[in-house]
């Protein structure tokens, strides 16, 4: 008999594990889906599917879990897998969890001493050819991107030296090179970072190893046309608090931000440090070089949105007292100094998205989700705790705001840009809404210029969907 999860927030409510493997052929749709949407949008989601060895742990361990939402000819069909690791595979032999805490194999059960640990819950992308599930910790998961089913672990055949690899790999969408990187490249609590590039064809051409000032939470990071810009913010691991049962990151604001900015295709040797007071940042919107100016849009936080890496720092707030705001930080590679200019763009938010076309170059225009208290109070749902009720819409010429609330009982999971091919259409937003109110979820199909105006389509799904991370949109015609 299956024990039961723990009635911690990451796994209550909204957030109790769903465990759910299911396929709804044809979502019941209210109001009409453009034709022209044609392709596939993957989703990923943690999903544990069983409690934890150690009796607790945190959302973001949860096994990967991949969506599918197939759109073709106005309709919609969604599927849901487990991806099948090597450590699913052996807890599913098991009956059991045997791996102890996120990212601390010394809490592991010995009989997977040596063994993968990574769930593949982060990030799809599709490239070269390949459909990957992507986690940070570990390498990506090669998928059949038609049934889903778990093809297993990708290493670029045996090219790549990292044992890492970033959940958010930057595409060049004039090149359809993918630039990416691995932190604690070299191992567990090490300050190496891989730098890599893979052609379009999906082979790895370029892996450069470099040391960061020090081991820090990498989630994601910049590329322009010409520079490559990797974060380090004070979100440290420490390797004798993982041999002593602790937790992998904890928040240390004694130590600075530094910021390695370095020409894209120059060597990691001509890294140049710049350096900020102590905040944190998941995502970065987009970045673009200008002359002699890199600039970087970031959704800043001044302290980790999640709280175990707080609680581990010994900062016990809730969320509601963290303070955000989306900032574009300029290194001027003109001048002297390690100083960063900032200007702040927009209210605070997460999950930022551009169009594919728009990713590198200057842009006018993008994309993120907040929690406003003004649409409604806070739900539980998600690694952070609360759930988002807004998407905004932001133009970075003007500044000019246009925001939708998904309504005052619902929460909203991470959108995709779906380009049209219509001359001028700004292209199409589609995200899960979690209905809290009847405990099911619907899809949501907005026009991106007309935001404000509501969803023209409402995907009907009878189901809870569980908070997803990232997904990504893949034309029919690149299937
Ligand atoms: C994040 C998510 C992760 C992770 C590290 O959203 C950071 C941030 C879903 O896994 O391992
Ligand atoms: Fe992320």
């Amino acid at each position: 008999m299956a024990a039961p999860f723990p009635s911690s927030l990451d796994f209550i409510g909204h957030n109790m594990p769903s465990r759910i493997e299911c396929e709804i052929h044809d979502l019941v749709i209210e109001g009409r889906l453009p034709e022209e949407i044609n392709g596939t949008w993957f989703h990923l989601v943690p999903d544990p599917q069983f409690p934890p060895l150690l009796g607790e742990d945190v959302y973001i361990s949860g096994d990967g879990m991949i969506r599918a939402f197939r759109f073709e000819s106005g309709r919609i069909h969604f599927r849901q897998r487990y991806i099948q690791t090597e450590r699913w595979k052996l807890e599913r032999a098991a009956g059991r969890a045997l791996y102890g805490l996120y990212r601390n194999p010394f809490t592991d059960d010995p009989s997977v001493r040596g063994k993968g640990r990574g769930v593949a819950n982060t990030t799809p992308i599709f490239h070269g050819g390949r459909l990957l599930a992507l986690k940070e910790d570990s390498r990506a998961w090669e998928l059949d991107p038609r049934t889903l089913e778990t093809l297993g672990e990708f290493d670029y055949n045996g090219k790549l030296r990292s044992q890492t690899m970033t959940a958010h790999p930057r595409l060049d969408p004039e090149t359809g090179e993918l630039y990416f990187f691995g932190y604690e490249a070299g191992g567990l609590a090490t300050r190496d970072v891989a730098y890599c590039v893979a052609n379009r064809d999906g082979e790895l051409v370029r892996e450069d190893w470099f040391q960061v000032p020090y081991c820090s939470l990498m989630h994601d990071f910049i590329v322009t046309k010409e520079h490559a810009v990797f974060p380090v913010f004070p979100v440290t691991c420490d390797l004798e608090r993982l041999k002593a049962g602790g937790s992998h990151w904890a928040w240390d604001p004694s130590k600075e931000t530094w910021f390695g900015v370095m020409p894209r295709d120059g060597k990691v040797s001509d890294m140049r440090w710049f350096r900020a007071p102590p905040c944190f940042v998941f995502h970065f919107l987009n970045g673009y070089t200008e002359g002699s100016r890199v600039h970087v849009d970031a959704c800043y936080s001044d302290v980790p949105a999640f709280a175990f890496i707080r609680e581990a720092g010994g900062l016990h707030i809730g969320p509601d007292r963290i303070r955000g705001q989306l900032v574009r930080w300029t290194f001027d590679l003109s001048k002297p100094g390690d100083r960063v200019e900032e200007t702040p763009l927009g209210p605070p938010g997460d999950m930022p998205r551009v169009a594919d076309k728009d990713l590198m170059v200057d842009y006018e225009i993008g994309y993120y989700m907040n929690y406003n208290p003004e649409f409604g109070p806070p739900i539980n749902t998600g690694p952070a705790n609360v759930g988002f009720n807004a998407v905004t819409r932001i133009e970075l010429k003007t500044g000019k705001l246009t925001t939708l609330p998904v309504g005052a009982t619902n929460t909203a999971q991470e959108h995709v840009h779906i380009a049209s091919k219509q001359p001028g259409h700004e292209g199409y937003l589609a995200f899960i809404v979690d209905r809290h109110d009847e405990n099911q979820a619907e899809v949501w199909v907005v026009e991106a210029q007309h935001l404000d105006r509501g969803p023209i389509a409402r995907a009907k799904i009878p189901l809870r969907l569980r908070c997803g991370v990232h997904g990504n949109w893949v034309p029919a015609e690149a299937l």
